[in-house]
């Protein structure tokens, strides 16, 4: 069997048969895929910032930003420009290409789009990729962010339809759908995964990986988050899911999305070289790069360039990581 065509009639069946292949077959048929679509040697690299933190309405049981939850974020105000851009320059000269700005709403206001909108425009002329994540958004409000030239759009459907109702209830899944559907049709590029290692089965995870392939277009970027447990938020003590779940996950879905960039998300932080490593091989090539997420730790800058200085990797678009490390 080959894996070479794009398609969006995946069943559940097929999905959970490629979970169930030994390991080294798995790795073996999202490596072969891997290979045919890009170079494996090369991954992009996005920077997070969070420009506008906690206080959420929300109440995503994984989030340390629902104000629900005592986690010990403190709500603050939409960040000022000239801040987000002089990060945004410091992230690009230490070598991402795409700058990703995270705002803990349950939608924006039409004055708030305002605001990010001279963000997206002040991050674009740097000759950063852009990409924001602002929660549900009307069919214009995805026009306007569009027409001002942002990239990407970062939208999760988190996790299966079925176990959607277990994580949050202020929200339907339809709405996240409703939402990624106004982004498509804007024209804008599309960022959407989901988080494992909340609960969830291994038929929820493959469920939630049908739902992304088998949308009329795969997302362009597809992040693949492990749970960051954070004390406070209900999902805080949550059983850890073994690794090679988690690296299975990642295969499947560059199995079922050849040409889609798949993020080793959040969750680097507790994974050692080796385990990262294999999320490469599996088919991983995009991550979060640079020391924080959006309030949780990401590994440090020169932790990553040793990584792949190690692998061989380096960061698409941009020159050698370890250059810009070596004085450190
Ligand atoms: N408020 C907007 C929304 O929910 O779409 C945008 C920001 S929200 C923090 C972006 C994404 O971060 C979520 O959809 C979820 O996938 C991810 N996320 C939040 N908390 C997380 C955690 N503790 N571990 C892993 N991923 C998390
Ligand atoms: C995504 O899939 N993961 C990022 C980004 N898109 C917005 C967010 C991870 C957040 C982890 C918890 C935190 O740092 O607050
Ligand atoms: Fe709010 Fe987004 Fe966190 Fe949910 S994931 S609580 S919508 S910031």
């Amino acid at each position: 069997m080959t894996d070479t065509a794009i398609r969006h009639d995946w069943t559940l069946d097929q999905i959970k048969a490629l979970f169930d292949l030994p390991f080294s077959d798995l790795i073996f048929r999202a490596q072969t895929v891997h290979r045919q679509n890009f170079d494996p040697n090369k991954v992009q690299l996005s920077t997070l910032l969070s420009i506008k933190t906690g206080g959420c309405a929300e109440d995503c049981s994984y989030c340390p930003q629902a104000a629900r939850y005592n986690t010990g974020v403190d709500a603050g105000k939409l960040l000022p420009l000239e801040e987000v851009l002089s990060d945004a320059r410091q992230a690009r000269d230490a070598g991402a290409s795409r700058y990703c700005m995270g705002a803990a709403w349950r939608s924006p206001k039409d004055k708030d789009l305002d605001k990010v909108i001279e963000m997206v425009r002040g991050v674009r002329a740097m000759g950063l990729e852009t990409c924001v994540t602002l929660g549900m958004l009307k069919a214009e409000q995805a026009k306007r962010l569009k027409d001002a030239g942002l990239d990407y759009y970062n939208h999760n459907i988190d996790t299966s339809e079925e176990f959607y109702g277990e994580i949050i209830t202020t929200r339907e899944y339809d709405d996240r759908l409703e939402t990624l559907g106004h982004v498509r049709d804007a024209g804008l590029n599309v960022c959407s995964g989901g988080i494992v290692g909340m609960g969830e089965s291994r038929e929820d995870r493959a469920s939630m990986l049908l739902t992304l392939a088998n949308m009329p277009k795969h997302p362009e970027s597809v992040p693949i988050n492990m749970l960051v447990q954070v004390e406070g938020t209900p999902l805080f003590g949550t059983e850890k899911l073994d690794h090679f779940e988690f690296v299975r996950t990642i295969a499947v879905a560059r199995i079922m999305m050849p040409e889609s960039f798949v993020r080793l998300s959040a969750g680097r932080e507790t994974m050692d070289d080796a385990l990262q490593a294999l999320c490469f091989l599996a088919g991983a090539n995009s991550m979060f790069y640079g020391e924080k997420l959006l309030t949780t730790p990401n590994p440090e800058s020169n932790r990553d360039a040793r990584l792949f200085q190690r692998l061989g990797i380096s960061p698409l678009g941009t020159e050698d990581l370890a250059a810009r490390h070596a004085a450190e």
